[in-house]
């Protein structure tokens, strides 16, 4: 029944497409999955010979009304973005389609079409809804691969990926080690956490003992350039390895690796290519990531250059926060990270993510942006972003996201009564 429901949600947004032949504006929001829902819903429109242009946004703020209105568009879309911010796209003149994924925040008006898939008990990305109204418009899965990154992406990840069964996705139960294409399999084996293999001389002493080469024609071996019977080999050594460990499980490291069969190199192994689009995003080069999703050479070049930059950028801000035990605020319930300008706000979230572990307190992280704080949260203890929607509201800024990570953006000089509200909300 519900599933009814949204067809007919779906297809009257692709009624409202198809008849609108002026240029479509599409807002999508500035992330790995933003950027995944941009390019199908980008693949659409030019399949429906439509004239679109693409706007990434990192949060929706007041004065996009006013930019969109200036360009007077019929019809704007907004793809992973939105939901929670309805009263702020009620000042946009056009029709509006919504397809995202966050909080819904607000009751949609006559001239938009909400479609939240949880309206309808449903766990997609805004990927995967963005791909629901590709597949129903273009009548073909061909962009379920896009809508698997941006879900591998997304912070929320946790959907079973069924609903994407396609034939250019393979599903094949093996290792699952970071890097199976661009990583030397020693590095993977040596960030495994395998006990008796946590050094890159004990993992290449690892792989002789076991008769893998190293390298091959110069190149470092990685995991995907294995056969089947050196794979084979590999699993049961790492096996045996685990077993002489109490505490390691073995098949941690085992999982339902999925294969991009329609994309090269790389961008094959969909948590890779995801990685990359989180790069291309937090770099603001979300083009690139765009082009890349559409099938571009030249964008993976490119691409590739985005995230060596991007990694050393965490490399340098992990270091700083290793060496500035006292940026972390610590309560009883919680740890607050104040960056200040230390760390860019565009990295906040990734920093948060990385120095979050599950069983401890709740994150959050405070870095200046231009026009106030910027903060981002992780727990696994309560809703966070009622509580961070709630704080900021007090505190003249704005805030969303979902259950267990969410973020916000306030003025500068509200850090300290945001603090005090969240800590006694939590209580
Ligand atoms: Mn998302």
């Amino acid at each position: 029944m519900l599933m009814k429901e949204l067809a007919n949600l779906l297809n009257i947004a692709i009624e409202k497409i198809k008849n609108t032949n002026t240029v479509i504006q599409v807002v999508s929001h500035l992330d790995a999955d933003g950027v995944s829902a941009a390019a199908i819903i980008s693949s659409v429109l030019y399949q429906l010979k439509k004239d679109f242009q693409v706007t990434f946004v990192k949060m929706i703020k007041p004065e996009i009304a006013d930019t969109i209105n200036e360009r007077e568009p019929k019809l704007t879309i907004f793809t992973d973005v939105g939901s929670g911010y309805i009263d702020v796209l009620k000042k946009i003149k056009s029709d509006i389609i919504i397809l995202d994924h966050h909080e819904v925040e607000g009751t949609p008006s006559d001239n938009m079409i909400h479609i939240n898939p949880l309206d309808f008990d449903l766990e997609l990305s805004g990927a995967g809804i963005t791909y629901l109204l590709a597949k129903e418009a273009l009548k073909n899965n061909t962009l379920a691969p896009i809508a698997v990154v941006g879900t591998i992406g997304d912070v929320s990840y946790s959907a079973d990926l069924k609903i994407f069964e396609n034939p250019f996705i393979e599903i094949e139960r093996g290792l699952n080690l970071f890097g199976r294409y661009t990583r030397p399999l020693y590095k993977s084996l040596e960030y495994s956490g395998i006990p008796g293999i946590n050094s890159s001389s004990k993992a290449l002493q690892f792989m002789s003992e076991i008769g893998i080469e190293t390298q091959k024609n110069g190149d470092w071996v990685t995991l995907s350039d294995l056969d089947n019977d050196e794979k084979k080999r590999l699993t049961d050594a790492i096996i045996r390895e685990g077993l002489k460990s109490k505490s390691f499980k073995a098949d941690s490291l085992f999982s339902n690796n999925l294969t991009l069969k329609s994309f090269q190199e790389e961008l094959r192994d969909p948590k890779e290519f995801a990685t990359i689009l989180n790069a291309c995003a937090n770099m603001n080069e979300p083009a690139t990531g765009l082009a890349l999703c559409l099938g571009s050479e030249k964008a993976l070049k490119e691409a590739r250059g985005v995230l060596r930059g991007y990694r050393r950028l965490i490399g340098n801000y992990m270091r700083w926060v290793e060496s500035n035990p006292d940026s972390i605020k610590k309560t009883e319930k919680a740890d607050y990270l104040i960056a200040d300008d230390n760390i860019n706000e565009n990295l906040i979230g990734t920093i948060v993510s990385m120095l979050f572990k599950p069983k401890e307190k709740t994150l959050f992280g405070f870095a200046n942006a231009e026009d106030g704080i910027k903060i981002s949260v992780r727990s696994k203890s309560f809703d966070v972003q009622k509580v961070v929607t709630e704080a900021a509201k007090i505190c003249n800024g704005r805030g969303g996201g979902h259950e267990f990570a969410a973020g916000a953006t306030i003025p500068l000089e509200e850090k300290d009564k945001f603090i005090e509200k969240c800590e006694s909300m939590i209580k």
